[in-house]
């Protein structure tokens, strides 16, 4: 008879009861290994994430764009911080989520390895990629590890601010000139289908679910999200008067919910094996920045070391 099984029962109980599970309680090792994928992931989705807007800060067109996407791209370094702290109360260091995450070992976010090329390109990701980000994000609110579901309830009240800066850049390129109503739907071209992919495979595909929706880590599935997502985003994308590149795309009376397109799940699992367009280079820039940081993290660790001196001598 294996002795974990009461605890087994005793940790499942409390799931199903929807009492949290917070850093000191006994949980599975699977678990902990599993939120510490996830979680981390998610931190570093958030960190690679600042690099395709972050490009565009010193090119946006006007001051009060720059200092709204400034804010908007530090907000995802914060975001980055509170995750990679829940995750640290699991037993791991934030050292060791960032070797695994620069070896390739963990990954982060497919949509992050496609580029931006134009303006339009920050108002979609706005509304689509933090559209997407929230209806995910939502759903972990009541995810059963305590930090982090209390770090996403931060995080959603961030990510709604986001997006609507990004519907609103839409919009104004939307009333806009011909150019700029093309630049608009030119974006919305390219990244529909990522931002569909964000959800994860089909159900059927998806290798963690079952497990990560029994422990109440996931509480819903992924093609649930994604059906969400669609339902909410084609009347947004009606009011802007521009249109989801997908000839599918139409309303299910029986279903009530649109019926959509398939993905191309060949593209999104060359990009999650590393062969997206910006693979390389989101990781070579993280590199750099993490190096070039190294004595920010020194003279911080020296400060810290100081502090206490002086509180112990006091
Ligand atoms: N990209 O078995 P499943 C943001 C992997 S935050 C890359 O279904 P799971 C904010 C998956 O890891 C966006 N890999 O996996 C922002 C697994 O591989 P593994 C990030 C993906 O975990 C906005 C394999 O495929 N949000 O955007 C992806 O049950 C704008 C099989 O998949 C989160 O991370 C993908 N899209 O479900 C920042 C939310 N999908 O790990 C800046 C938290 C799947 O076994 C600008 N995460 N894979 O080697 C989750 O909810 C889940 O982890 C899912 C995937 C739903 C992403």
């Amino acid at each position: 008879m294996n002795d974990l099984v009461p605890e087994l029962d005793n940790f499942q109980q409390k799931i199903d009861d929807e009492q949290r599970i917070e850093p000191k309680d006994w949980m599975p090792e699977k678990y902990r290994l599993n939120l510490i994928r996830q979680m981390s992931q998610h931190a570093h989705s958030e960190v690679i994430g600042m690099q395709p807007e972050g490009n565009w800060i010193s090119s946006a067109p006007s001051l009060y764009r720059k200092i709204v996407l400034l804010s908007k791209v530090q907000d995802e370094a914060g975001h980055g911080l509170y995750l990679y702290s829940a995750t640290e109360t699991l037993g791991i260091t934030r050292a060791e989520m960032n070797a695994r995450l620069q070896s390739g070992e963990s990954k982060y976010a497919s949509i992050f390895n496609y580029p931006s090329l134009t303006w339009a390109d920050v108002g979609a990701i706005g509304w689509l990629v933090d559209g997407a980000a929230i209806v995910n994000q939502v759903s972990l609110q009541r995810t059963s590890y305590g930090p982090y579901a209390r770090a996403m309830i931060r995080i959603c009240k961030e990510e709604s601010f986001h997006q609507r800066q990004g519907y609103d850049i839409m919009v104004k390129l939307a009333e806009g000139s011909p150019a700029q109503r093309e630049m608009a739907q030119d974006a919305i071209n390219r990244w529909w289908w990522p931002s569909l992919m964000m959800f994860g495979p089909h159900d059927s595909d998806s290798v963690n679910s079952q497990q990560s929706m029994k422990w109440k880590i996931k509480r819903q599935s992924n093609d649930e999200l994604r059906q969400k997502f669609v339902d909410q985003t084609v009347q947004q994308c009606e009011i802007l008067k521009l249109e989801l590149p997908d000839p599918d795309l139409r309303w299910n009376e029986e279903r009530q919910h649109y019926d959509f397109g398939e993905i191309d799940w060949d593209e999104f699992y060359q990009v999650i094996k590393g062969n997206g367009h910006c693979n390389r280079d989101r990781i070579k820039h993280h590199v750099k920045a993490h190096k070039e940081g190294a004595w920010v993290r020194e003279a911080m660790t020296a400060y810290a070391g100081k502090k206490a001196q002086r509180k112990d001598a006091a």
